[in-house]
């Protein structure tokens, strides 16, 4: 679709979110968190814990209600102030579900066919898979809008559902002769570690939900997995090269790398200086190493918070209350403009 139309005029708004659906893992910090962070100090920022759509797959009740705490725990510790940026759990926020059902009614059919999610999610058996799954996009497209959020920090694998988002804008705004009422959002994906791969397949993307433990860095590894997980790590026969253009082809160095120096706060090419010509099992040392540092910190913050579970819901309340107070002005807008009485 062309993005010819009026351009949204009103301010620019941040809105990421994070599934709690498992252990966090360094794909989430890299990817996502981290990034959360180093935008909470120039933007308006809305940052949402989205256990609706953790239920698109089945989730038992008693380990979604930790995982929630946890990831707002894991916000926190990695740097996010309840004070500065909003904090909340998405289920607090009803506009969310109203507007995905208004989107479910401006997407088509064939849009939500090509989302690549949908298809690795629900596999051979699409037909098994819930409706929530295939709907997902929209409801992301919602959690976006409801805020008329401008950007929206994602690690790689999202980009496609934020180009979807803009889509349903547009075609919201057409429908309804409103140009430029919703915002056109931006995905923001930037970064040494914009899609951190699978310790096990260089050509899979690290998730919380492989099946595999040795695949991923969660968020919650002592020090001995940490360790462990990186010396398994696959690798190639050959030496660290010294340039970008000599990883083509081998996605397991590039990934290593990649890890390094999104941890490290460094450019690629510096990482590469540093270990040209180096063994894998150098640089898994040192990756090691610098994970620990980096990750350390932030597990123990995440176990200090878990241990008031009240102060956690106190945060998240809070920030819904918050939530609440940008989304109803937008939704009584969206109502009067959809013809709802
Ligand atoms: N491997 C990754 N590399 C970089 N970014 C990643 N993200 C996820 N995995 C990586 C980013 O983390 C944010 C939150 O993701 P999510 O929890 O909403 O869902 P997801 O993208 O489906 O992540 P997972 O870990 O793979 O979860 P499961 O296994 O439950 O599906 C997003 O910005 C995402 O891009």
């Amino acid at each position: 679709m062309s993005d010819e139309q009026p351009t949204y005029t009103g301010p620019e708004r941040v809105f990421s979110g994070v599934q709690p659906s498992g252990n966090l893992t360094l794909g989430n910090y890299l990817g996502a968190i981290k990034r959360f962070v180093e935008m909470q100090d120039r933007h308006d920022c809305v940052y949402c814990v989205v256990d609706m759509h953790a239920i698109t797959v089945w989730q038992d009740p008693t380990d979604l209600a930790r995982a929630t705490r946890e990831v707002t725990a894991a916000y926190m510790a990695a740097g996010l102030d309840p004070k500065r940026s909003i904090l909340f759990n998405q289920s607090k926020v009803l506009a969310h579900a109203e507007l995905a059902w208004i989107f479910n009614c401006v997407a088509r059919m064939g849009w939500m066919e090509r989302m690549t999610q949908f298809k690795e999610k629900s596999g051979k058996h699409k037909e098994r898979a819930s409706l929530g799954l295939f709907a997902y996009p929209a409801l992301m497209a919602a959690d976006i809008l409801a805020y008329k959020a401008t950007h929206v920090p994602v690690g790689e694998d999202q980009k496609q559902h934020v180009e979807l988002s803009r889509d349903i804008a547009q075609k919201f705004n057409n429908d309804y002769q409103r140009p430029g009422f919703f915002p056109l959002p931006e995905p923001v994906i930037q970064g040494a570690a914009t899609r951190v791969m699978s310790l096990r397949d260089g050509a899979k993307k690290m998730s919380k939900s492989d099946p595999s433990d040795m695949s991923r860095i969660n968020l919650t590894d002592d020090h001995d997995a940490i360790a462990a997980k990186f010396r398994k790590a696959k690798t190639d026969p050959h030496p660290l090269p010294a340039h970008e253009s000599e990883l083509e082809g081998r996605p397991e160095a590039r990934n290593l790398l990649g890890i390094y120096a999104a941890l490290a706060d460094e450019e690629l090419v510096t990482v590469l200086d540093k270990f040209a010509g180096a063994q894998f099992s150098q640089l898994k040392g040192e990756l090691t190493e610098l994970t620990i540092a980096k990750l350390t910190p932030i597990t123990e913050e995440v176990t200090r918070l878990m241990a008031d579970e009240g102060e956690i819901d106190r945060i998240l309340e809070d920030g819904a209350a918050r939530a609440r107070a940008i989304t109803e002005p937008i939704m009584a807008e969206v109502r009067q403009i959809v013809g709802f009485v």
